[in-house]
């Protein structure tokens, strides 16, 4: 629908403000989830008088972490905040009722909220109020830093970031299935950061049984301070996974999907520490889209997939991955090596999966792109 507040009338110092905004905002990257990242900056007579973000679920939001900074400096000022402020009771009272109680004169947000219990009524309570509110500044860079938030509440399912790591000749592992290393331990660090951020990291059983991955966050900066670790998800559609699996074995949830009916074996991973959950097949395999949707219902914004190029290649051609992270190694694995993604064989260049690039940088001596398949 519509909004019915101005999105053009910002000037240089609104556009500096809505960025210190969203720079509060990245405090939270690590640790809002499954809350969006969202900051807050209060600015009375050109002085900022109050910045706040929303660290953790169930602590203040970030505009009252603002107001209390503030205090009676708050009235009359502009409010400069990177999601639409919440008009819900939910963990905490709302903050559109606090904004509005401190007296604040202007409000200009970067987005609307795109959960359905605010979507819009915020803003039309500040509005209400006499308040003059502004909607639409950096509202890209905002959208960007809480993709997966916005995934699960637009879209039902989570945001799909599908890592690989590959040779220079596009290979991710021997014949034998031997993978370690393809990359160096840079990449690997950068790696956990990606899994730092994420709510949940996915892999296939065939992954699974060849590395016996633990997919946690191991020697990252945040790894003590994060809310748990991500759940470990797991598509193991005839339950081949062995009960002493490291990923099983590992702090927070394990979760296991498959189309498995066999009791016996559900029990033993049940007994392992393992959720073990049953959905739709596709093509008689764990239906992916499946388990995306049901992780978007157990509130999973952002899901880091390492997989091998089954399950790669099944992502890809359904149009469910949304960013790609390829970390590329300087050497040449040959023609027996397994390559990155499988895909059908095409006859003509016109039916070529492409990419649009979005990052390139260096990581140790190897080198990392972050792509997007085009044409969602
Ligand atoms: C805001 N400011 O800093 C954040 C907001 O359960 P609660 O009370 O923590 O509410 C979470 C919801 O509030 C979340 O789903 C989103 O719609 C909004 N997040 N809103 O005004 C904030 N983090
Ligand atoms: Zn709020």
């Amino acid at each position: 629908e519509p909004t019915r507040f101005a999105r053009d009338r910002f000037d240089e110092a609104d556009d500096h403000y809505m960025g210190l905004a969203l720079e509060l905002a990245d405090a939270g990257l690590y640790t809002a989830r499954p809350n969006p990242r969202v900051g807050c900056v209060l600015v009375r007579d050109g002085a900022i008088v109050g910045r706040g973000c929303h660290l953790r679920a169930g602590e203040a939001h970030a505009e009252v972490n603002a107001l209390r900074q503030a205090g009676d400096l708050a009235t009359g000022a502009t409010a400069y905040i990177s999601l639409e402020p919440c008009s819900h009771h939910g963990r905490t009272p709302p903050c559109a009722d606090a904004l509005i109680t401190a007296g604040v004169s202007r409000v200009v947000v970067a987005m609307a909220d795109p959960n359905p219990r605010v979507a819009g009524g915020g803003l039309a309570r500040l509005a209400q109020n006499g308040i003059a509110v502004a909607v639409g500044l950096r509202e890209a860079q905002a959208r960007a830093l809480n993709a997966g938030f916005i995934s699960r509440m637009e879209r039902r399912r989570p945001w799909l970031r599908l890592k690989l790591a590959a040779s220079l000749d596009g290979r991710t592992a021997m014949a034998s299935g031997e993978s370690k290393w393809i990359t160096g331990a840079a990449a690997r660090a950068d790696v956990h950061d990606w899994r730092a951020r994420s709510c949940a990291v996915m892999t296939g059983i065939g992954t699974a049984l060849a590395d016996d991955p633990a997919l946690t966050v191991r020697d990252h900066p945040q790894a003590d301070n994060l809310p748990s670790q991500p759940a470990r998800v797991l598509l193991d559609t005839r339950l081949r996974l062995s009960p002493t699996a490291r990923l099983l074995a590992q702090p927070g949830r394990a979760v296991v999907y498959t189309i498995s009916d066999d009791g016996p074996r559900v029990a033993t991973l049940r007994d392992a520490g393992a959720e073990v959950r049953v959905v739709a097949s596709a093509g008689g395999r764990v239906d992916p889209l499946a388990v995306l949707e049901d992780l978007a219902a157990q509130e999973i914004n952002e899901v880091l997939v390492e997989c091998g190029p089954v399950l790669a290649g099944y992502l890809l051609q359904h149009g469910l991955v949304d960013e790609l992270l390829l970390y590329q190694a300087m050497h040449l694995l040959g023609d027996d090596a397994r390559p990155l993604a499988h895909l059908p064989g095409l006859e003509h260049m016109s039916e070529r999966l492409s990419l649009r690039l979005l990052e390139l940088r260096q990581v140790g001596d190897d080198v990392f792109f972050r792509l997007a398949p085009k044409g969602e």
